[in-house]
């Protein structure tokens, strides 16, 4: 059995294999808080809250190249986290991890998400160039647009956003 506080296999590498194929879901993610309530968001909910756009994103594979470049659109993470967790209770955790219905994640520290002011800011995306982002296409989407040296941030199906300590 998997101790409930083993680090996920994907904080030391992924893989780097694209999974092609949605797992189910709608979209819906859940915001793990550092006391272990959880809260539920629906891409309904995400509409409601301000949305941000960020252009020229490329989504580079290391094997298979590059695509894009688009714009995302969705809500900015750390004014989700916001939403969720009002006051500025995000800034003490000591990481975010960012995990997928498929088993893919990232982990992220605070300081990361200090980035709303420049045009590389992280996203919660649920639009692309100007869409609805599909299922198939990662429906939501993690996107760090100042990654671009390969795509293992870039997390689809986003299902689970854990802050820790
Ligand atoms: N949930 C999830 N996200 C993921 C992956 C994955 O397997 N599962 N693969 C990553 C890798 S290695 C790449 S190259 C890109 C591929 O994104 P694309 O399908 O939009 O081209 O998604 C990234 N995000
Ligand atoms: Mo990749």
């Amino acid at each position: 059995m998997v101790p409930p506080h083993a680090e996920p296999d994907w904080v030391h590498g992924h893989a780097h294999e694209p999974n092609p194929h949605a797992p189910p879901g709608d979209g819906t993610f859940a915001v793990v808080l550092p006391d272990g309530r959880v809260q539920h968001v629906t891409v309904e909910q995400l509409r409601t809250f301000p949305y941000t756009a960020v252009h020229h994103c490329m989504i580079v594979s290391t094997g298979h190249g590059a695509s894009g470049p688009y714009t995302f659109g969705g809500v900015l993470l750390n004014e989700c986290l916001a939403q969720v967790l009002p006051g500025a209770g995000w800034r003490q955790v000591d990481h975010i991890d960012i995990v997928s219905a498929d088993g893919f994640g990232a982990r992220l520290v605070p300081s990361d998400l200090d980035n709303s002011a420049t045009n590389q800011p992280i996203l919660l995306a649920y639009t692309v160039d100007g869409m609805p982002l599909t299922r198939e296409r990662g429906l939501v989407r993690l996107i760090v647009p100042a990654e671009t040296d390969d795509a293992l941030r870039q997390v689809k199906w986003v299902s689970r956003i854990q802050l820790v300590g």
